[in-house]
């Protein structure tokens, strides 16, 4: 009888295997969201950690310009990444002049990107997502081109959402076009404590010269205060050895640095793919623990989008659904 009984449950056991999803189904539902996992993160030294002290490596995806692919920001897409791909973390990309950007568009268009932020915080603060904030400079190369507006809307995003535990800004995407890292910090310092002032603990990433590159130079005059990292971006196919080295030099000082941005493809966000430059990256990352998250969530005919330009599921992608990129960021994730 007892024998019987062990036969019919692992035949049950060996059907279920063959179903499509039951092993995502059964192994996520075993395991906690991120936020119920790690708490509150704060900064040690180099290290992004938990409400315990304990490393915590993120890694996850970003939303394209929220004015252009707004309809990927709901709770489904969010929980499709979350429990199909392993996703921990979610950047909210809104830029701050191009596409509807927030400083250039009208008021209306800057209500709505406020809505759509709040939507998304409050998504991911029900699925136990950490989100970031993230003002994204590109065109307005020197980000004192919108210091005013960008202290007050941080001072408004850190006032609404002080409470959240999951919630992390990033003050300037990708500061290029010459600026250095002395007129960056003299943009981050004010914007850092309008935020510090509604919020003392969040963590705050402050984007580094020539496109968040020279994170070597923030190494050698980080700015002062605490839970403060500093952001370092690479394109697989375009850059290589050299920026590997600049990395390397941050954190061999000790600087804090989260990846709010990486492609396989070329810096352009299109062009070839190199899996062999990609997994390179990937694994300094790994023994660093170095938090990262992939450009981006769209079906954009270009390599760096996650999903196929044929794909018009806003939700509840699959394998097939996703680009060369998405696959090989989805297989990352996975893994971990
Ligand atoms: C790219 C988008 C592309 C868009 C372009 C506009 O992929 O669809 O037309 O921006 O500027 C960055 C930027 C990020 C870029 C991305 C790829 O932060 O906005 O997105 N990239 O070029 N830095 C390095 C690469």
């Amino acid at each position: 009888m007892h024998k019987k009984v062990i036969f019919i449950m692992l035949l049950f056991v060996l059907l279920c295997s063959h179903v499509p999803g039951f092993h995502t189904v059964s192994v996520r539902a075993a395991v906690k969201p991120p936020l119920a996992r790690y708490g509150r993160l704060h900064v040690s030294g180099r290290r992004l950690v938990d409400s315990h002290g304990k490393t915590v490596q993120l890694k996850g995806v970003s939303t394209h310009g929220l004015s252009w692919y707004p309809q990927y920001v709901n709770k489904k897409a969010f929980q499709t990444l979350r429990d199909q791909w392993g996703a921990e973390v979610i950047r909210l990309a809104m830029y701050t002049a191009e596409y509807n950007g927030y400083c250039t568009g009208t008021k209306q268009n800057q209500k709505e990107l406020k809505a759509l932020i709040d939507k998304a915080v409050r998504c991911c603060n029900e699925l136990g997502l950490y989100v970031i904030i993230d003002w994204h400079i590109v065109s307005d190369s020197d980000p004192h081109t919108y210091q005013k507006e960008a202290k007050a809307f941080f001072q408004s995003m850190a006032k609404k959402y002080a409470g959240y535990k999951n919630v992390i800004y990033e003050i300037c995407n990708e500061p290029n076009g010459g600026v250095t890292w002395s007129q960056i910090c003299s943009y981050a310092r004010p914007v850092i404590r309008a935020i510090r002032r509604q919020d003392a603990q969040a963590v705050i990433i402050v984007g580094t010269p020539t496109w968040c590159q020279d994170v070597d130079t923030a190494a050698a005059a980080p700015l002062k205060g605490k839970n403060l990292m500093y952001a370092f971006h690479y394109y697989a196919s375009t850059h290589t050895d050299d920026l590997r080295k600049k990395l390397q030099t941050a954190l061999d000082k000790g600087l804090a640095v989260f990846v709010t941005e990486y492609g396989i493809c070329e810096a352009s966000g299109n062009g070839i793919i190199k899996k062999n430059e990609a997994n390179r990256w990937m694994n300094l990352l790994d023994q660093n623990k170095i938090s990262c998250v992939a450009w981006n969530l769209s079906n954009k005919d270009e390599a760096s989008a996650l999903l196929k330009s044929t794909c018009a599921k806003k939700f509840g992608w699959k394998r097939s659904d996703l680009s060369e990129s998405g696959k090989w960021v989805y297989d990352m994730m996975r893994k971990k």
